[in-house]
């Protein structure tokens, strides 16, 4: 059991923050994208610590901007320099150019470079160092996400004894995929190194049980329900589903703000008589945004009477912009959009809105709130936590998600949505022409449904089933203190 005192110790590749060049130096902003959206709320003033790369160079100077992070952030943060070539070789290149395309199901994507994972091995190590030099045995250390996936046999390497649990944000794929991977022994070896690993869904869970069955013969399954142990020799480690989500009241909260009420009615003022359709991502080939302005540009030949009835509004956040195929993929979206804006175009209605940056809050809510249907099609994803924000945000209870079966969401979701197959051109037109004529009765039963889910299962929810399963205590051993002061002195390094 836990001595008093146990501190959450989150450690994952980034920080929460961004580091810009602003007028007087190098300044600090909060990070964005799902990890952050996700646990930034949970961790505030809770006394905990969270380690990770800042995303600059190893040479800047970040001491002096950490304690004032630390303070507005309301945890410690401790940063991981990184050099250029870890960064080449541990980040864009294993993470980015194996995992993250392996993961997805896109194994032609790949690109096995021995040298990747001997840098990935060297930069789990020094992440491993850093959480050695600023935890303590009582410490509960929680690693998010595929970049760290070796990180607790590294402490075991460096003899650093600690209690660990391992989450994983993105899919476990099919055996069949695991198995192209050429150090797929080493990886499954290094997850059995935690005490904890976490999915977001059951289907990832049985794939990451079925690859340790065909690397390894005589494991044994002990217990049932979402959280099993897995006996192989004399290990014995708990592996568990636990579907991630938003903090609902906070996103409910912000929508209804007289803020974002202004700014979704003056949106809407601008698309008179139509239908508002939201597409929102990371520029990412897994989230399957060519395939759906195909399918956008299908529902308006087949069924015309969508034409100057529907605008999508498409939103694309940055991301990864210095990797070539994700340039590509900048390209390819530009030529789609131009070309259906170019055929369909007529005086006052453009069929498609393409917005290419990232939006502030009180924007991103604003959309939510006006659309009349979100469009989240990923072709893979290890949850999507823009559909539940979408569902979070829409107060009226009258909008249609069309969610596709391959994101972790459709788990808790499917009841709601229409669901669709995001290869599925036609499919996906067909489900644009089922919600838009959606009547209001069934928009109302079937969003209602979907609130509940998120309302319910949110990510205070999934915080504590991660830390039952990890301490058998839950968030309220960890009380968020107002104005909370850090007893321990930032270390520099
Ligand atoms: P991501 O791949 O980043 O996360 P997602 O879950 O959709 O995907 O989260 C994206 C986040 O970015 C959302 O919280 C959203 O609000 C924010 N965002 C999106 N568009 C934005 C915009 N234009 N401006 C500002 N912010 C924007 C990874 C996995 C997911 C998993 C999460 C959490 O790939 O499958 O759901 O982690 O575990």
């Amino acid at each position: 059991m836990e001595e008093p005192g146990t501190r959450i110790v989150a450690v994952s590749n980034r920080l929460p923050i961004r580091l810009v060049h602003g007028p007087d130096g190098l300044e600090i902003k909060p990070g964005a994208g799902g990890l952050v959206t996700a646990l930034a709320p949970v961790f505030r003033n809770r006394g905990g610590v969270w380690i990770g790369w800042s995303g600059g160079t190893d040479d800047e100077d970040l001491a002096g901007l950490m304690e004032p992070a630390s303070r507005e952030a309301g945890y410690r943060l401790y940063p991981v320099p990184l050099s250029a070539d870890e960064v080449g070789d541990y980040y864009y290149g294993f993470s980015n150019e194996v995992i993250w395309p392996l993961f997805h199901d896109l194994q032609t994507r790949c690109n096995f470079k021995p040298r990747y994972w001997q840098q990935y091995l060297n930069v789990n190590r020094k992440f491993a160092e850093i959480t050695t030099k600023h935890s303590n045995e009582t410490d509960y250390i929680w690693v998010h996400d595929y970049h760290l996936m070796h990180m607790a046999q590294s402490l075991k390497e460096l003899g650093t004894e600690r209690n660990t649990g391992f989450f994983l944000h993105i899919p476990f794929p099919p055996v069949d995929i695991f198995m192209k991977l050429p150090w797929r022994a080493q990886i499954l070896r290094a997850l059995l190194e935690y005490e904890l690993v976490g999915f977001q869904t059951m289907r990832d869970r049985k794939n990451f049980i079925q690859c340790l069955r065909h690397i390894s013969s005589g494991i044994r399954i002990s217990g049932r329900g979402s959280v099993v142990t897995v006996i192989v020799g004399d290990k014995r480690v708990r592996v568990g589903a636990f579907p991630i989500s938003i903090d609902h009241d906070a996103f409910a909260g912000d929508a209804e703000s007289k803020e974002v009420a202004d700014m979704a009615w003056y949106l809407h003022e601008a698309l008179p008589n139509r239908q508002v359709i939201l597409g929102v991502d990371r520029l990412d080939y897994t989230k399957g945004i060519p395939e759906r302005l195909e399918a956008f540009k299908n529902a308006l030949s087949r069924f015309p009477e969508l034409q100057e009835k529907i605008t999508l509004v498409q939103v694309v956040v940055p991301s990864r912009e210095e990797v070539p195929e994700y340039q590509m993929l900048r390209a390819e979206l530009y030529r789609l959009v131009g070309e259906i804006n170019g055929k369909f175009t007529r005086s006052g209605w453009v069929p498609i809105h393409y917005l290419y940056r990232s939006l502030n809050r009180y924007e991103l809510l604003a959309y939510y709130r006006l659309a009349e249907i979100a469009i989240i099609t990923p072709l893979k994803d290890g949850m999507n936590l823009v559909a539940k924000e979408y569902c979070a945000c829409n107060l009226e209870e009258n909008g249609v998600l069309i969610l596709s079966e391959f994101a972790g969401a459709a788990a808790q979701l499917h009841r709601g949505s229409i669901m669709v197959n995001p290869y599925d051109v036609e499919g996906m037109s067909n489900a644009i022409h089922q919600a838009f004529h959606m009547d209001q009765a069934e928009r109302h039963n079937r969003m209602h449904r979907l609130r509940e889910v998120v309302r319910h299962r949110n990510i205070f929810w999934w915080v504590n089933n991660f830390l039952k399963a990890a301490l058998a205590k839950d968030l309220r051993a960890f009380p968020a203190v107002e104005d909370y002061v850090f007893e321990i002195p930032l270390v520099s390094n």
